[in-house]
């Protein structure tokens, strides 16, 4: 709390003095010490492909085996992988910041809610659900699910990961772009800024007068709509930001 409060006045004065809103993206780099391999980094491909070709509608219907196989790995891999330094640093934040914030993941690993972060969005879907093709039902998931699975409400064998894939509209679209407009700050983390439209979000909080920071390994797609940029592992930059 009150080093969270000193740090935030030091390097936002305004922003801290007013119980400013706070929006925060994250991306698969956040994830990265943990363990779960990022998309587009060396070894971030998709089983030998390039995850805009596979990651689609049209590869679940071509392919659907392939698809449940790669998202059944990723889901059974969960228990294995723990929250690092930067989620709990989010968690943190979220618990003690007396303004509005929002955790915006790409993710769809489940260590922000395990690090205990409650104000939280999964833009692109979560392992741990599952959603009807058929009826568009959303129901939490673990274990494999194969092609084929029955859906509880509505009865079809049409379970399927779900996922945002590319062509797919993200999810809380609009709740995401209300706290975009009204936010103070905006902060990304981790994240390659390759996929839209989260890689806009920068340039909507900047255009409605938030100040902009980037905590990231390396420059992203977009570094240059940022006001500031601070390059590193996310298990540092993030404590250092928050605590
Ligand atoms: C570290 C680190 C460490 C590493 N510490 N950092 C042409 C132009 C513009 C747009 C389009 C276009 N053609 C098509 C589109 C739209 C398309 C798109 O953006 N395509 C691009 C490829 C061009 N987007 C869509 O289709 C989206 N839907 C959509 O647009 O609907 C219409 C719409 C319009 C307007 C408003 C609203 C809607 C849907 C996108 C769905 C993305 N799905 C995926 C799969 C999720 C499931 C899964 O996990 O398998 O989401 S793809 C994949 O990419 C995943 C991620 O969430 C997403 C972003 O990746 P991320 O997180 O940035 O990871 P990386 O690997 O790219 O980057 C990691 C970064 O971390 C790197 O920078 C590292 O340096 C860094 N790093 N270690 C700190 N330790
Ligand atoms: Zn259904």
């Amino acid at each position: 709390g009150v080093g969270l409060a000193s740090a935030a006045r030091r390097l936002y004065p305004d922003v801290m003095d007013q119980h400013g809103a706070i929006v925060v993206l994250t991306g698969a780099g956040i994830s990265a010490e943990s363990g779960i391999a990022t998309f587009r980094g060396p070894g971030g491909l998709w089983e030998g492909h390039r995850v805009e070709d596979v990651c689609t509608p049209q590869a679940l219907t071509a392919d659907p085996a392939l698809v449940h196989r790669f998202y059944d790995g990723r889901r059974a891999a969960l228990p294995d992988v723990r929250p690092n330094p930067a989620h709990e640093s989010l968690a943190r934040l979220d618990r003690a910041w007396p303004g509005d914030v929002l955790i915006v993941t790409q993710n769809v690993d489940d260590l922000h809610e395990r690090a205990g972060t409650r104000r939280l969005l999964h833009m692109h879907g979560a392992l741990t659900s599952a959603l009807c093709a058929a009826c568009g039902a959303r129901a939490p998931h673990a274990g494999p699910l194969p092609p084929g699975s029955r859906c509880d409400a509505c009865g079809a064998a049409a379970l399927r990961p779900d996922i945002v894939f590319f062509g797919e509209y993200p999810y809380e679209m609009e709740r995401i772009e209300a706290a975009l407009a009204a936010c103070d700050l905006f902060v990304s983390i981790g994240t390659s800024g390759a996929v839209y439209p989260a890689a806009g979000f920068v340039a909507l909080a900047a255009a409605y007068g938030a100040r902009t920071l980037e905590l990231n390994l390396e420059p992203s797609a977009g570094s240059d709509r940022f006001d500031e940029t601070r390059l590193g592992p996310a298990s540092r930059l993030v404590p250092e930001w928050v605590d």
